[in-house]
């Protein structure tokens, strides 16, 4: 059995704090981070749509388990989560090597009575199994407690430290600790730290929302440009639409036309066009040289 524990901190703690204990263990809980109100109102818009989604169709995702996302679409409250200060100032931190970075993907993950436990995995196994060079992080993750996490209900289970080990290895359920957690916690992971939802012994479902954030040169897990239809994005904060990749990433990944700014296309003409971020460009020249 994994002797370990999960680090637990609170929101005072601050966004360098999370992010330390991200690079160190791989995984960290924010406790009370959410206040119960906002949840609420999150799980009145969603519940037609948690209702209506179909279970799984395999062993990753699930066969009694249902996943639910194009969350931004669906409900104003996980737009609020999404921007949560403390979980932007720990991505800042956590993948501030790179120029940007933007929202992978948005799910409602309820684990069913009865659904067995989720083979362990690294998520940034998502992108072909790519080994990224030790130490290069490429997400941001974040699970919101919507119920109680409890070891029963299939709270996810974590190998802290894993994402020091080395890639494509398998770690059997006896590796890892369940993130128990109350509902408003936040269970914050690297895309390198082994882990997976837990089984759920109990009579009732386990809900968190899983946002996480990926780096800008590389493909997002879910389509926002489709799951966010123009005419919901055009209501949207520019600082949210560049979060969910209406931008540039690096310097020109995702222009549009004659090199201009996708914002701006959303915008009908407002904005720049001509060139994408020079100094995100110089910049990382000169982190190279
Ligand atoms: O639901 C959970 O606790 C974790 C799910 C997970 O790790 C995944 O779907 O990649
Ligand atoms: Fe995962």
């Amino acid at each position: 059995m994994n002797a370990a524990t999960l680090t637990h901190l609170s929101p005072t703690d601050g966004p360098d704090a999370v992010a330390e204990a991200l690079s160190e263990h791989g995984a960290v809980i924010v406790d009370d981070l959410a206040d119960q109100a906002l949840l609420d109102r999150f799980e009145a818009e969603i519940a037609p749509f948690v209702e209506a989604t179909a279970p799984g169709p395999d062993d990753f995702a699930g066969h009694s388990t249902r996943r639910t996302g194009a969350l931004v679409a669906r409900s104003a409250a996980a737009r609020e989560m999404l921007v949560h200060p403390l979980v932007l100032g720990t991505c800042d931190r956590h993948l501030g090597h790179a120029t940007g970075y933007q929202v992978h993907l948005t799910q409602v993950i309820s684990i069913g009575p009865g659904q067995s436990t989720q083979p362990i995995h690294r998520d940034q196994w998502a992108f072909d199994f790519f080994s990224f060079p030790a130490g290069y992080e490429v997400q941001c993750n974040t699970i919101w407690a919507l119920t109680d996490f409890t070891e029963e209900n299939g709270a996810t289970r974590v190998v802290p430290g894993s994402n020091h080990a080395e890639d494509r290895l398998q770690f059997s359920q006896d590796d890892t600790i369940p993130a128990e957690m109350t509902r408003g916690s936040v269970l914050v992971y690297t895309g390198s730290v082994y882990h997976g939802g837990g089984a759920n012994h109990s009579d009732s479902v386990r809900a968190g929302v899983n946002l996480t954030y990926n780096l800008s040169w590389l493909r997002q897990e879910e389509n926002q440009y489709l799951a966010v239809p123009p005419e919901v994005a055009r209501e949207l904060d520019d600082d949210l639409l560049r979060l969910l990749g209406w931008n540039r990433g690096a310097y020109a990944l995702g222009y549009v036309g004659d090199l201009q700014d996708p914002l701006a296309l959303l915008r009908r003409g407002a904005g720049t066009s001509g060139f994408g971020n020079r100094d995100a460009l110089e910049a990382a020249l000169r982190r190279d040289s």
